[in-house]
């Protein structure tokens, strides 16, 4: 039995949790093509017979800008002690350049082996591809390079196989049937959180949190939280038409998460600079 944690670093939006919920067969983080998508360290556990693979997706290498992204940068910072090796992942559709180098300079000089993952090469020309493989390779002295597609699978189970070699002997430290360490209200939180994302845009994504407020057998009920009025009034939508569609598709997830149907209440809140505010980030646990 092999086990460990690996931890996946890379810039925003390269498609890092994406590929720890392919990796896990599963949806263990959420999704979206705003960058800062995931605000903390979440583990996806992939579960074989004789081996158990822990992956921390992590917000991305960033400048900070206020309280909230200094603290996601602390994650980042803090998640490469007690791990076995660390999944790089790059964006084949884009440049490889000074923001992965930047990147590159931390995770080589941590002594742990480097798996890169040049993900996005869905629908790239071979020619392309290795050229990237090339600038991807520069960056330092790797242990494995995997061209991959998140989106598709392709690639996955080899990258997998890769990742899983490095592990030492160890007993598992999840039941198999736990996918995330992510608490039930927090995923759920997190469901709404996405669905909100996918239907805002600019500023507005990065100002968004989700707290849910009452979870029973029955009733679900979540405030979407905004910075500003303006904010609130495009999350609400014209009649509530926003708020609605967040709530109706992010319902079938919920409902699957949970195992059962629950009346659900969303409910767009301003809650003025939260994302500089300790206190509100401390109880959001980010
Ligand atoms: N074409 C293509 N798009 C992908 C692939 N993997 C991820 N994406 C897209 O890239 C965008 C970002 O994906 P995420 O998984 O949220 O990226 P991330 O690196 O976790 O982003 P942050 O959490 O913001 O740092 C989304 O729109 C994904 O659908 C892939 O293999 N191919
Ligand atoms: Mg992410």
């Amino acid at each position: 039995m092999r086990s460990g944690f690996v931890a996946v670093a890379g810039r925003p939006n390269v498609g890092k949790s994406t590929l720890v919920n392919a990796l896990c067969g599963g949806k263990v983080a959420i999704v979206s093509d705003k960058p800062q998508t995931t605000r903390r360290r979440i583990f996806g556990i992939a579960n074989g017979d004789d081996y158990q693979l822990v992956l921390a997706d992590l917000p991305g290498f960033q400048r900070p800008l206020d309280a909230l992204t200094e603290r996601m940068q602390h994650t980042v910072d803090s998640a490469f002690e007690d791990v076995e090796a660390v999944l790089f992942v790059l964006s084949a559709r884009e440049r490889i350049g000074a923001g992965d180098r930047f990147i590159a300079k931390r995770v080589y000089a941590l002594d742990l082996p480097v798996v890169i993952a040049l993900n996005k090469v869905d629908r790239l020309k071979a020619g392309h591809i290795a050229q990237q493989m090339q600038a991807a390779a520069n960056l330092g002295n790797f242990h494995a390079l995997h061209p991959v597609s998140a989106k598709t699978g392709d690639g996955i189970p080899g990258l997998r196989d890769e990742l899983t070699a490095l592990l030492p002997e160890g007993p598992r430290y999840f039941p198999v049937e736990q996918r995330s360490d992510l608490p039930l209200e927090l995923q759920v939180a997190e469901l709404v959180r996405e669905k909100a994302l996918w239907l805002t845009k600019d500023e507005v994504p990065h100002a968004i949190t989700v707290e849910v407020d009452e979870l029973d057998e029955k009733v679900l009920r979540a405030n979407i939280l905004v910075e500003t009025d303006s904010q609130k009034q495009i999350l609400v939508g014209k009649g509530g038409s926003m708020v609605k569609q967040i709530g109706t598709r992010a319902r079938p997830e919920i409902e699957a998460l949970l195992g059962r149907t629950v009346f659900l209440e969303l409910v767009v809140k301003v809650r003025p600079r939260w994302r500089r505010d300790a206190a509100t980030l401390e109880r959001l646990g980010l």
